[in-house]
């Protein structure tokens, strides 16, 4: 059990290993567990580079307008964060996105002002195509000033695990590799912008973290040795996933935040970058669950909104995020952003796995092995 719940990536889709009711998981269990369980616990509008803008009538400099990457911003959280910054005026988005038709047309759902946002094509389940992004990113000539790291997937209900172009398993593929590639390269060109504040965001989840109840709903986030990353999450000599595609997301999602905490560590004295991850609250309704039983999507919103009091309108997350990005008051570096019910933004704690520095380096350093950067 040790060894199962351990490892990253030991058994595929092999549920009531550590003898819990389980194993009703995708049948009859609605949200996932038993009910005894539940009591226990590109270049599309290129537009001028702007640069220091100097021209306010008092002679004060005023900032220039901020260049933004939001990965994932075709919907949910991403969308509503690229509305929140580009209704500022002080921001150009950049949405990363894999489906471009998509993403113009949520921007334009959306109401976002064609002048601040430009969408460019970024599948982050393929690490040529991350790089792609990148290299598209500085043909465009844009600075760099903040990169949030938004998108996932979420595979609840697979029977089978799924595989990015390299090879890993789906979720932690997109989710923590596709990111941390991307990341590692866009470091580079934040470091050469003038922006004041430039802040590097990973968004994290309530739901990796074992500190709380949402935590500990089965199956629980816990990497283990590693040894499941370490073999490359292939599903060739090992099984890619364990228990099941909820267990891989939730994984994702400590990968992310000791990532970021391990940015911060390394980079942050050197480059002045504040690196940070959150939990914007349980946006019951994106298309996060778009894979999750149709029963689920109908009864998770209002189980969140009646019952955990913990969900958040797509529009109030959007917010949230955009805070992290860009709100004075929040550059502290190493940060995991979390708001209280009156939406007041506070420093929360992380797990005990999530917040382990020695788990952070070697998830870094095997990250690294596999994405080609070491
Ligand atoms: P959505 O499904 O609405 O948004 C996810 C976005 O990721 C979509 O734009 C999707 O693109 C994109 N995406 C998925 N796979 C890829 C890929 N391979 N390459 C590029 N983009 C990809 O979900 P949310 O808005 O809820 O999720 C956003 C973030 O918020 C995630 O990091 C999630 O973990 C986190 N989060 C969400 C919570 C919630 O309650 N919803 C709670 C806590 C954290 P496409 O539109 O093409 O599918
Ligand atoms: Mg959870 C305070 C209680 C709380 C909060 C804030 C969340 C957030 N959840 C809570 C409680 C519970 N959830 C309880 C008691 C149960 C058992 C009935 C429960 C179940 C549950 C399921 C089955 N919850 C879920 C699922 C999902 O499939 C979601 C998930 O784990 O996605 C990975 C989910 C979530 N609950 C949350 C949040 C934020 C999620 C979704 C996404 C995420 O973490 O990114």
């Amino acid at each position: 059990m040790a060894l199962q719940s351990a490892s990253l990536v030991s058994s595929a889709f092999v549920f009531s290993k550590e003898g819990k009711s389980n194993a009703s998981f995708k049948d009859s269990s609605l949200f996932g567990v038993s009910l005894s369980e539940h009591v226990k616990a590109d270049f599309s509008s290129c537009i001028e580079v702007q640069a220091l803008d100097r021209a306010s009538s008092e002679g004060k400099k005023t900032l220039r307008q901020g260049t933004c990457i939001v990965t994932g911003a075709s919907s949910g959280l991403g969308l509503a964060t690229a509305k929140a910054l580009a209704e500022t005026g002080k921001w150009h988005i950049i949405m990363a996105c894999r489906n471009f038709l998509k993403a113009e047309r949520a921007a334009k759902s959306a109401g976002i002002a064609k002048e601040n946002y430009t969408i460019m094509h970024l599948d982050l389940a393929s690490l040529d195509s991350v790089r792609q992004f990148v290299d598209t990113f500085r043909r465009s000539g844009r600075p760099l000033d903040v990169l949030v790291c938004n998108a996932a997937v979420y595979l609840p209900t697979a029977k089978e695990p799924a595989f990015t172009a390299e090879g890993f398993e789906l979720s932690v593929g997109t989710n923590h590799l596709g990111h941390f590639l991307l990341s590692r390269l866009l470091l580079e060109d934040m470091k050469k912008s003038d922006y004041p504040s430039k802040r590097l965001i990973i968004v994290g989840s309530i739901t990796g973290n074992t500190n709380t109840l949402a935590g500990n709903v089965p199956p629980k986030a816990n990497l283990g040795d590693l040894r499941g990353l370490s073999g490359g999450l292939n599903g060739l000599n090992r099984p890619a996933m364990i228990d099941d595609g909820a267990k891989a997301y939730k994984d994702s999602k400590v990968c992310n935040m000791l990532t970021m905490q391990e940015f911060h560590r390394r980079l942050h004295e050197e480059t002045g970058i504040a690196f940070a991850s959150l939990y914007p609250g349980c946006i019951a309704t994106t298309g996060l669950f778009r894979e999750h039983i149709p029963l689920f999507r109908l009864l998770f919103p209002p189980f969140q909104k009646y019952i955990t009091k913990g969900f958040v309108s797509e529009d109030e997350a959007g917010k949230r995020l955009a805070q992290v990005v860009s709100d004075p008051s929040l550059t502290k570096s190493g940060v995991y952003w979390s708001w209280n019910k009156h939406s007041a933004s506070f420093q929360n704690q992380l797990s005990q796995e999530a917040s382990d520095a020695e788990k952070a380096r070697k998830v870094w350093e095997i990250s690294e092995k596999l994405v080609g950067l070491a």
